[in-house]
């Protein structure tokens, strides 16, 4: 139950906000702060107040849940200036997160008063909005416009160290936090300070020109940040600040704030804020199934994958034995680990002393016996199902009982590779995304026998490496690679009908992924498609045709960086995608070859032809039980695959699109097109009720 409660406490009275788990300013919040700030004013003892949060934070900011909702007095920037216009020095005592709406109620205290470990930030731009109850106004007039603008624009939060050093806080305490903040007050008033209030300030510019600073900020915010909405409006709101007087500029930011918050952008973002927390909830793990304890870990393969995942392990601080085949391989796998975190120091990224640490955690080993202890094994050996099949009945005959068997497998059928075990309740796969040191995504794969427990244990791991985690089920390329085929084909099948690799890309990028399908499958290397092709030359039936344009490429041994051209051509040692001079020869070869009169395409088409393959996938994967919800399949899109957060992901782009449209589209391809662009029944039933993939709740 959300509450504010209000104590007297001497000639103090102490404000405390209760709304576990982080004190999210709700409606109730609101209302109870506002009580509690009347009652301050109107009992006389009282002559200083302290501003508090119970539990874990001071703070998390507003209600990400009431978006959308029609809002309800009081708002939050009512209750920040009831604050501020307090007669009684107000001072806000942090500690947690002081984050968003949080800190703007801390702004229109008097005082502040922080942890060294205490969160100050506005993280609103990540949620497509600006500070809207007064944060664009008063951050500026406390810290001055430079720091005010990179912490608004990079919603980056700064600790209670660098705040106190910028001007944002006051002071530093340690220890308990009521202490403190009785201590501070009563220092102040034993000074006679007063009321000082953050509105009535003026904003420090550095800068003379004030337009200058603020073109050259629009010019910066456009080039790190294309396609955003709300970064742009939070430089104008930031300008309000330094041109207008406090009313005004809370009036501009008010306006600002309401635009950003009609934005789709907004809608998608927080739809990728809830994505993440809501993948962690799994069916049937709620209750009584605990994950095991993993306090020791092993990786068996010193590649690329391997190596990465070894060093995930060592990231969060677990002892890793990398098991390779001989001293040899050993050493280059050990020597790669060194000089990935080596770059890492260059760059400043990691201390050289970090590195050493995390390296000592990396320990090779060429012994399956070695593994006999460990809580967790992952295999990142070949793609192949005899090696894996041989792996995986080692370790079942070596590793401890419990022991959690996982494959990084990324198209293999994990429930083959657990049959070669006797404990295939323990068999899981860990799909980790290369690089697996730095890629954030974790498909966790849960085979037809993987126990509760097993499940559970992985994704409690998948939390502890700092990895956003889904739960997928087996089949070919599980749920992002398995997308990811039709969206390549169809964007290979485009060039065969017109387009070229440039237009392509730049129409993708221009839509917001990170990069386009050529310039990645060029960075990922024209083999791996080639043999995912050939697998499924011999598996498709008829009706389903295959581009022959990779076959030419391969053919001309074009095979993207690796062999300086592929899809586009590079300079040697560059990684900047040139124009192919070969390649229009080809890409005429292959229409030819397909029967294909070549002809102009629109950006749109080729969005359609690109985007919407990806849904008609992904509601057939939703319908397989293979994702267990639309935003698991948002979620694996945006943390592996460059799809851009401010669209929420290919299944909530489809809903923001209308189903009734997508199908519409995807009838017509699959009328002109065939095959491949059978509408998926999901998407038809829903489209005929008028429902969206966000509300579909997989049946029990
Ligand atoms: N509103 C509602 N629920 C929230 C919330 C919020 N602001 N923050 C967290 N939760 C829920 C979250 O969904 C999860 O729920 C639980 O709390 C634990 O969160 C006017 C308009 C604070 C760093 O953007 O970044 O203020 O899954 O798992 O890992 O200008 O939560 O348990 O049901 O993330 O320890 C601006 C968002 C809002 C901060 C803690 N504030 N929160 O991380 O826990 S807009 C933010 C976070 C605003 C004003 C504007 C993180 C955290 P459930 P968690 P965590």
């Amino acid at each position: 139950m959300a509450t504010v409660r209000f104590e007297q406490s001497g000639n103090l009275g102490l404000i405390t906000l209760d709304n576990p788990p982080v004190n999210a300013l709700n409606h109730a919040l609101r209302a109870g702060l506002a009580d509690a700030l009347r009652q301050a004013e109107q009992t006389p003892e009282v002559q200083a107040v302290l501003l508090l949060g119970e539990g874990r934070g001071f703070s998390a900011g507003a209600d990400i849940k009431e978006f959308g909702q029609p809002p309800r007095e009081p708002g939050l920037p009512e209750v920040v200036n009831a604050i501020e216009a307090s007669t009684k020095p107000v001072v806000a005592v942090l500690h947690g997160n002081a984050l968003g709406g949080g800190l703007e109620v801390a702004l229109g205290a008097h005082y502040r008063i922080a942890t060294a470990d205490t969160q100050l930030g506005v993280p609103e731009v990540k949620l497509g909005l600006l500070p809207g109850a007064g944060g664009t106004q008063r951050l500026p007039r406390v810290v001055g416009a430079s720091t005010a603008l990179q912490m608004i624009v990079s919603g980056t939060p700064v600790n209670g160290e660098a705040a106190l050093a910028a001007g944002l806080i006051d002071a530093l305490y340690q220890g308990d936090r009521v202490q403190a903040g009785i201590a501070f007050a009563q220092r102040l008033l034993a000074e006679g300070q007063g009321v000082r209030r953050s509105g009535e300030r003026t904003v420090a510019l550095e800068s003379e020109d004030a337009g200058a600073f603020f073109a050259t900020q629009r010019a910066e915010v456009e080039r790190k940040h294309p396609g955003l909405f709300s970064p742009l409006r939070c430089v104008a709101a930031v300008e309000a600040a330094v041109q207008l007087p406090l009313a005004e500029g809370l009036k501009r930011e008010r306006e600002l704030f309401i635009e950003c918050l009609h934005s789709p952008q907004r809608a998608a973002l927080v739809h990728a804020f809830f994505a993440e927390r809501e993948a962690s909830k799994v069916p049937g793990l709620e209750g009584d199934v605990r994950p095991r304890p993993v306090d020791t870990a092993a990786v068996i393969g010193g590649g690329t994958m391997g190596v990465g995942i070894a060093m995930s392990f060592a990231n969060a601080g677990l002892p890793v034995k990398l098991l390779e085949v001989d001293q040899a391989a050993l050493a280059r796998a050990l020597q790669r680990a060194r000089d990935t975190y080596g770059a890492s120091v260059k760059r400043g990224s990691l201390s050289a002393a970090d590195m050493e640490q995390r390296l000592a955690l990396i320990e090779g080993v060429t012994d399956y016996n070695a593994l006999a202890q460990v809580d967790v094994v992952v295999e990142a050996v070949f793609e192949d199902m005899a090696v894996k099949r041989q792996v995986f009945s080692t370790l079942d005959a070596i590793c401890k009982p419990g022991a959690l068997l996982a494959s990084n497998t990324s198209s293999l059928d994990l429930n083959e590779i657990a049959a070669s075990t006797r404990r295939p309740e323990d068999v899981i796969g860990l799909h980790f995304f290369s690089p697996a040191n730095v890629m954030r995504l974790l498909e966790v794969v849960r085979g037809e026998k993987t126990s509760a427990t097993t499940l559970a244990t992985g994704m409690a791991l998948g939390k502890r490496l700092k990895k956003v985690c889904a739960v997928v089920g087996v089949c070919d390329g599980f749920v992002g690679n398995r997308m990811l085929f039709q969206y390549g084909r169809e964007s290979e099948f485009l060039l065969e009908e017109g387009a070229t690799p440039e237009q392509v890309d730049a129409a993708l990028r221009k839509f917001g992924m990170a990069m386009g399908p050529f310039a990645m499958r060029d960075l990922s290397g024209l083999d791996i498609g080639m043999a995912i092709r050939n697998r499924q030359r011999e598996q498709l039936p008829a009706q389903y045709t295959l581009p022959c344009l990779l076959d030419l490429l391969f053919e001309k041994n074009m095979l993207g960086q690796k062999t300086g051209s592929g899809f586009y051509r590079y300079e040697n040692g560059s990684r900047t995608p040139l124009p192919n001079p070969e390649l229009p020869a080809l890409l005429d070869a292959a229409s030819r070859q397909q029967g294909i009169e070549r002809r102009a395409l629109s950006d749109d088409y080729i969005l359609d032809r690109t985007l919407l393959a990806l849904v008609n996938e992904g509601a057939k994967i939703l319908a397989e039980g293979i994702a267990l919800r639309a935003s698991d399949i948002d979620l694996i899109y945006l943390n592996g695959y460059g799809f851009p957060a401010f669209r929420g992901g290919p299944m909530f782009y489809a809903d923001q699109l209308g189903l009734a449209t997508v199908l519409e589209r995807i009838e017509r391809f699959n009328r002109e097109l065939g095959a491949w662009w059978e509408p998926a029944p999901l998407l038809q039933q829903l489209a005929r009720e008028g429902g969206s993939f966000g509300a579909w709740e997989a049946r029990p």
